[in-house]
């Protein structure tokens, strides 16, 4: 009875998955699903790269907390647009609220919509939103067996950011470890340190963005 619950929930979420991901490649929108644990920097991050980048692409950002719509403010006030969805519990933002977002907001008109969901390492990778690839970040503080111990998560991402790289000397934090457990469970995936708070490594990070919104999807 368990198993096939589940399984109509993740058909229903993949029907709208499809169409969000037909939608994506209709209009050209790189759409990235940006995924960490709770304050691992992404919503810092986000408001930097929009600063940075808003005279060469068109940016807006889907937001995905459990409650409060904070993180959209943060990212109104750079300029930019972006939609909220509160999923009053939930662990992950699901294909349809990310659809209904889309409504809400000129979608049309941009050339990457960022998804930010719910900070944690677990649920968000079992749910396909349609994005055309995935962000994960990883920062210093949280200590370096995170690839290791949620490796379902790191083996899913296009890009693997190591954020709060201004802290690497104050924390143990064995960079090489971390790369090696990334490569382990996946070997394709580039691997990038940033500080979203002081902009160290933003060349890189911007040049791979940029890169793949220039790539035909
Ligand atoms: N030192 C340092 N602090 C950072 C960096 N990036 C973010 N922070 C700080 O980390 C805290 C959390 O950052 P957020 O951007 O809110 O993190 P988040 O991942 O969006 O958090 P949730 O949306 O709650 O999951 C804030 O106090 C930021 O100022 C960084 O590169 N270095
Ligand atoms: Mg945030």
């Amino acid at each position: 009875m368990k198993v096939s619950l589940n399984q109509k929930i993740l058909s229903r979420n993949d029907q709208f998955a499809q169409k969000n991901r037909a939608f994506f490649a209709e209009n050209g929108i790189l759409c990235l699903n940006v995924i960490s644990s709770p304050g691992s920097g992404k919503t810092t991050l986000l408001a930097r790269t929009i600063r940075r980048l808003h005279d060469r692409l068109q940016m807006a950002v889907i937001e995905g907390d459990i409650r409060t719509d904070h993180d959209a403010q943060r990212i109104r006030e750079t300029g930019a647009e972006a939609v909220q969805i509160e999923t009053q519990g939930a662990c992950h933002l699901s294909a349809e609220q990310v659809a209904s977002a889309l409504k809400a907001m000129n979608a049309t008109s941009k050339d990457v919509i960022f998804i930010e969901n719910v900070g944690n390492l677990v649920c968000p990778s079992a749910f396909d939103l349609g994005e055309s690839g995935r962000v994960v970040l990883l920062s210093v503080p949280e200590g370096d067996d995170k690839p290791a111990k949620y490796p379902g998560t790191f083996a899913g991402a296009d890009v693997v950011i190591i954020n709060k790289i201004d802290l690497v000397d104050y924390i143990p934090f064995r960079l090489e470890r971390v790369q090696a457990d990334i490569q382990a469970v996946n070997p394709d995936a580039s691997i990038l340190q940033v500080s979203a708070e002081t902009g160290q490594g933003f060349d890189a990070w911007c040049d791979w963005l940029v890169g793949q919104h220039a790539k035909p999807s």
